[in-house]
């Protein structure tokens, strides 16, 4: 059990194996959602150790230190509908899976972690019943407010129950949300109790080759407690009710993966084997499992660090002015793990209007709407969102006629 703020793990939270190769450890960091009102600057901010290791067993990437999910997930301030790239993709999403199971008015989809509703709401404007699993009090009541039901707590058995005992769900969704899960077996069993016998479970999270080949080291942080590649994934299926039946990569967030999972029992979907096997032999030929890529991906981190340190100072020493732009939780990670605060960004602008007026975790750099950009007209904007860096820049086009640049680090230095 958890003790009040976090604890060091000694076992794969899949495989139960103690044989764990800490590669990363990027040291005590502010937790990257936990943006600070100005009247509190002045209170020392707690840090939580952050790390990884890799499962030499079963091939599992996770957090070495796993902090209280009461601390981070209780009152949450990102919400998916600050992003126009999200919410189209979450709209697609929704047309291919009511198409896949053909769903229609008497279906119900569940989304864990269903946060403002962003993405049921997708479901409920196809005419198809949705209900929420959120464990964050601020954002359930943005929900209700949005019209989609949600039950407050973290998806369980106890929950899954009480929907199951109403109507049994034909599609289970969880979009960025099973690498916030610490117990990915509890987490599987409430799934076979809340499935209907043909019901579909729909995740996608941020795929570790991305990660790893883009030096997605920013997404390293302590909400996502699992970086996930298929094998570890077969393993956790094995040893519960449900298989993986199809999958598909995409460019979200840089890249992630959505895999389908049914019952065991259910005949009725194929398994697409030849996709399944593919991946598996790419992430083989990629060393996906073997010790030494994760030794040069940290290598290649403390390289990028200086690089982009040096880039910026020689910025600054020429009187240049650069603004942060998207005050995201990774942001938050790159900016304490590189020592970059208000000497070298001045400002950060984020569309989330519950974000603008506070400052960030760790650098404490305040965070103002985007139209300030228009009122300052800095040299250079550091993306800071990476993931949405096509949608930033074309909402923009204004302060690249003005002779503004914009600045990307990952996967490396970039002046675009
Ligand atoms: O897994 C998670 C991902 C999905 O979302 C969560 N654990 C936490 C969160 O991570 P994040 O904060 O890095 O998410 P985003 O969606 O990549 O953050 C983008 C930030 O950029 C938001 O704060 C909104 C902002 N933004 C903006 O200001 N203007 C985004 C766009 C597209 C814009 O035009």
């Amino acid at each position: 059990m958890l003790n009040r703020l976090f604890n060091q793990i000694h076992n794969c939270r899949i495989c139960n194996s103690p044989d764990l190769f800490d590669f990363l450890a990027l040291g005590e960091l502010p937790l990257p959602n936990s943006f600070i009102e100005r009247k509190h600057l002045q209170r020392k901010e707690k840090r939580f150790p952050l790390g990884a290791t890799y499962c030499n067993a079963c091939g599992l990437v996770q957090l070495t230190h796993i902090v209280n999910p009461e601390i981070m997930f209780k009152n949450y301030l990102y919400i998916p509908s600050s992003s126009n790239t999200r919410i189209s993709h979450f709209r697609n999403m929704a047309m291919e899976i009511k198409k896949t199971i053909n769903l229609n008015s008497s279906s119900l989809v569940v989304d864990v972690g269903s946060n403002d509703g962003s993405l049921l709401n997708c479901f409920k404007n196809l005419g198809i019943r949705v209900l929420g699993v959120d464990p964050a009090e601020n954002l359930v009541k943005v929900a209700e407010l949005n019209g989609i039901k949600t039950i407050l707590g973290y998806f369980n058995a106890g929950i899954a129950k009480k929907i199951a005992k109403n109507k049994k769900a034909e599609v289970v969704l969880a979009t960025n949300v099973l690498a916030h899960v610490d117990n990915l077996r509890n987490f599987f069993s409430a799934l076979e109790i809340l499935l209907e016998n043909n019901g579909i479970f729909v995740c996608q999270f941020p795929y570790l080759l991305d990660l790893i080949k883009k030096n997605q080291f920013d997404t390293i942080y302590h909400e996502h407690l699992s970086y996930f590649s298929l094998n570890p994934l077969l393993k956790l299926a094995d040893d519960s009710k449900l298989e993986i039946f199809d999958l598909q990569r995409n460019n979200l967030d840089g890249g992630s993966l959505r895999l389908f999972f049914k019952k065991k029992r259910n005949k009725s979907l194929k398994i697409n084997k030849k996709a399944i096997e593919n991946l598996l032999s790419i992430e083989k030929k990629e060393k996906l499992y073997e010790k030494s890529t994760y030794v040069s991906f940290a290598k290649r981190l403390s390289y990028l660090k200086h690089d982009v340190r040096k880039k910026l100072m020689d910025i600054k020493r020429k009187n240049r002015t650069i603004i942060g732009y998207g005050a995201a939780a990774k942001g938050n990670i790159f900016l304490n793990y590189f020592d970059i605060g208000p000497e070298i960004l001045e400002y950060i602008v984020d569309s989330t209007s519950y974000k603008q007026g506070l400052y960030t975790p760790g650098k404490n750099i305040p965070i103002y709407d985007e139209s300030r950009i228009y009122q300052t007209k800095p040299d250079y904007i550091l993306i800071l969102a990476w993931n949405f860096k096509e949608e930033i820049i074309a909402k923009n086009k204004e302060y690249k006629k003005m002779g503004g640049k914009f600045i990307t680090v990952i996967p490396e230095f970039e002046i675009l």
